[in-house]
């Protein structure tokens, strides 16, 4: 067994229980081994043993007390995987499903994303198995003032920046944020995804659905063909997806499908998102209410139909794994050309091989939804420099991130032999930088 097996199999031993952290670590080191090989230093410095083991996990209890009286407790995470190259960095999701190998996965892939974005932020994840879904204003707050209690102790705008991820939108951001200043007494970037009104980012909002598209959009540039006039599934209706649907439109394409947990709605006329944003945004409603007032639209129980839908480019921007080879398959009979992932982990490992052997262009999650994180990161240099840019010199900033972003994969997928392989480009790419700065540091 070479290095880079031996430390996959000691992972998958030494973490039993952990299908998602152990996929994704088996997505990212089978890609590396060309680089692994041809830097024997990396071995002799055990630099995969560290790099696949976090340098902290922090587990508490989050004690709350809901609306009729009753003491809940949930179940709290902060993984802090890597600082080489900056800060720790990454969301927070609050949802029934968290657990430390969803956690762990999330955190891994963060490392790699944030080194690919060009920008000094490490890699970090945390959040809760908490439901924010049904809960009144105030059981949220209660959770997040809670939950704020213990982490503020291992967080700050220069060692770890949490932000938001599923379930974790801007009103989670703002009652976390009041709790750490009230308790720290400072007001600093210490999370991002903060309100405008209290030092936020103009586009952090925007920035990952319209990230996912502007590096799609190079991608299909690259091969003559764009988003214009093409037909688009995104799946989800949350943050990603409703402004890669807003993005995607802007440049000429008609979504046609969009889902929740519950179900999908299919509108061949072309998703009006104005509904979608009432829906979803001001009311936290549920997708189904959509058919109800569009005519041209159907809903369907269920997710995975969504797949079935002939389209020329896919985007999931739910949950991991959400497109397995049966839906791959189907995405590929019915003519796919381009899936790019702006969910972490939508497809599976069995998906990506569909896609690849299929000739479809596939932009993985770290790549494709990198524009969240850098324009958090943007968001933190705007906080420490004092300064405020407008709306137009952020979305310009994070256009130009993600252009590189692409010409760094392709290039690395080129360097290595592999034209087209965006996985193992995006893996190289990011896994370079933070071993040199590994490297730097020493045994630490
Ligand atoms: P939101 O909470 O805003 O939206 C999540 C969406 O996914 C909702 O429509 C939700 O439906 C759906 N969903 C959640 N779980 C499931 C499930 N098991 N099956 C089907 N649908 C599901 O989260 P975001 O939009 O912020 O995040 C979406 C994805 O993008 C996640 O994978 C996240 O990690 C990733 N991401 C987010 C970034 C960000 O800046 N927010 C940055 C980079 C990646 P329902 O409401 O019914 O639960
Ligand atoms: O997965 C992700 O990159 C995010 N949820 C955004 C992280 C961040 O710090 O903005």
């Amino acid at each position: 067994m070479n290095y880079v097996q031996t430390v996959l199999e000691n992972l998958k031993k030494q973490n039993p229980n952990e299908p998602e952290f152990h996929q994704a670590a088996t997505e990212i080191l089978s890609t590396i081994a060309p680089v692994v090989e041809k830097h024997p230093e990396y071995e002799a410095a055990g630099l995969l043993e560290r790099f696949v083991e976090p340098e902290r996990v922090i587990m508490f209890r989050v004690p709350w007390v809901d609306d009729s009286g009753r003491v809940r407790v949930n179940k709290g995470y902060r993984v802090q995987f890597n600082s080489a190259i900056g800060p720790y960095k990454g969301g927070l999701r609050f949802h029934p499903s968290v657990n430390l190998s969803i956690i762990k996965f999330l955190g891994l892939e963060q490392i790699l994303k944030n080194s690919l974005t060009g920008l000094p932020i490490g890699g970090g994840k945390g959040g809760a198995d908490f439901d924010p879904k049904g809960k009144s204003d105030r059981e949220v707050m209660a959770f997040c003032q809670s939950f704020m209690t213990e982490l503020y102790r291992h967080i700050g705008a220069d060692t770890d920046v949490p932000a938001g991820d599923v379930g974790v939108g801007g009103r989670e951001i703002g009652y976390l944020f009041g709790q750490y200043k009230r308790i720290r007494d400072e007001h600093v970037g210490v999370l991002t995804g903060r309100g405008i009104s209290y030092g936020g980012s103009l586009a952090r909002k925007e920035a990952t659905g319209y990230g996912l598209v502007y590096i799609t959009e190079e991608a299909l540039n690259a091969c003559g063909d764009s988003f214009k006039g093409k037909t688009v599934i995104i799946s989800g209706s949350g943050n990603v997806a409703i402004y890669a649907c807003e993005k995607a439109q802007s440049l000429g394409a008609k979504v046609v499908a969009m889902y929740d947990s519950d179900g999908y709605v299919y509108d061949p006329e072309g998703i009006r998102l104005d509904i979608i944003k009432e829906i979803k945004e001001v009311k936290r409603g549920r997708i189904k209410e959509y058919a109800a007032k569009v005519k041209s639209a159907k809903y369907s129980d269920g997710c995975k139909g969504i797949w079935t839908i002939p389209c020329d480019i896919a985007l999931p921007c739910a949950i991991q794994n959400e497109i397995d080879a049966e839906s791959a398959n189907a995405l590929v009979k019915n003519g796919v050309k381009c899936v790019a992932e702006g969910a972490n982990m939508p497809s599976t490992l069995e998906a990506i091989d569909i896609f690849q052997k299929s000739g479809v262009i596939f932009l993985p999650a770290k790549a494709a939804n990198a524009g969240g994180v850098a324009t958090s990161a943007l968001e933190m240099a705007q906080s420490s420099g004092r300064l405020f840019w407008t709306f137009e010199e952020v979305d310009k900033k994070l256009k130009s991130i993600m252009i590189n972003i692409y010409h760094n994969i392709d290039s690395a997928a080129n360097e290595y032999g592999c034209k087209g392989n965006y996985v193992l480009g995006a893996n190289i790419a990011g896994f370079l930088k933070v071993a040199e700065a590994m490297m730097a540091h020493g045994v630490v």
